[in-house]
């Protein structure tokens, strides 16, 4: 069944919108379910960003009734409002984390800082959706070959190749220059992310035993206004419901 379609085409100007995204007033709505996941790194950051923002989770009867349309029938979608009165909806994670981390300045200081910033911000991100792709929703009977080869061969490698970037960084807990920016944002949602999986802690053990990564994600947490949104009641309930909903794929043996 096809999903209602939102266009990205607003009934403004290509300028007008570019102005509006820009807007130093600008609230903003992130649409997503009510978990972590693939909205974590974009709640942080504009929790970071100090601006006004929220949460929109769709209830399943407006979700499931076609009641909201999106691009391409999945969410998160961003809604940037500009004080103007225009909304402005923009689509895909790794779009509207971008989009988010030029806005409040993660992404360096210049475009050799940007473009690898971005090259580590792809890198995390494929992880989870290799997970996503190959442990997570695979069919059940090969969860469990799928997700040994990933705590054997996938995560280890993993760790291993972005040790050796933080160091050549300087192994200051940041992967370009001497501050916070997109990568070391995506990298501490995806520890986590693991975290929240049925083999959670096993995947955190191995992340734990990498001082080069942990320091990164200490310091990540640590940003006063990070720290404060993970602090608060709504990050919390949103890392329950994240469990809760990855119970489910935990491979047969463990359930
Ligand atoms: N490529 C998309 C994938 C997003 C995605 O898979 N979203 C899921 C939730 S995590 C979704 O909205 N699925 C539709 C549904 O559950 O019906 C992105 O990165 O934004």
């Amino acid at each position: 069944m096809s999903h209602p379609r939102l266009s990205l085409q607003t009934k403004y100007s290509s300028a007008e919108n570019a102005k509006a995204l820009f807007d130093p007033n600008a609230s903003f709505t992130l649409i997503y379910w009510d978990v972590a996941s693939v909205g974590a790194s974009a709640r942080d950051m504009l929790s970071l960003g100090k601006v006004q923002w929220k949460d929109r989770h769709p209830t399943d009867e407006e979700w499931g009734g076609g009641k909201l349309p999106t691009p391409f029938g999945v969410m998160p979608v961003l809604e940037v409002h500009s004080s103007d009165g225009k909304t402005i909806p923009l689509t895909e994670s790794i779009a509207v984390d971008l989009f988010l981390a030029k806005r409040f300045h993660l992404l360096g200081d210049n475009e050799w800082e940007e473009a690898t910033i971005k090259g580590f911000y792809s890198n995390i991100h494929y992880l989870r959706e290799r997970s996503f792709m190959t442990v997570t929703w695979t069919h059940s009977s090969l969860r469990k070959i799928a997700l040994d080869n990933f705590i054997g061969k996938t995560l280890p490698q993993f760790i291993a190749d972005h040790e050796f970037h933080l160091r050549e960084n300087g192994s200051n807990g940041h992967y370009v220059g001497d501050k916070i920016s997109l990568a070391d944002i995506h990298l501490s949602n995806i520890i986590d992310h693991f975290s929240y999986l049925p083999s959670g802690d096993v995947m955190r053990g191995l992340f734990n035993e990498s001082d080069l990564l942990c320091k990164v994600k200490t310091k990540v947490d640590a940003h006063p206004e990070i720290a404060a949104w993970r602090a608060s009641a709504p990050w919390n309930t949103l890392a329950r419901a994240t469990v809760k909903v990855y119970e489910c794929t935990a491979p047969p043996s463990e359930e």
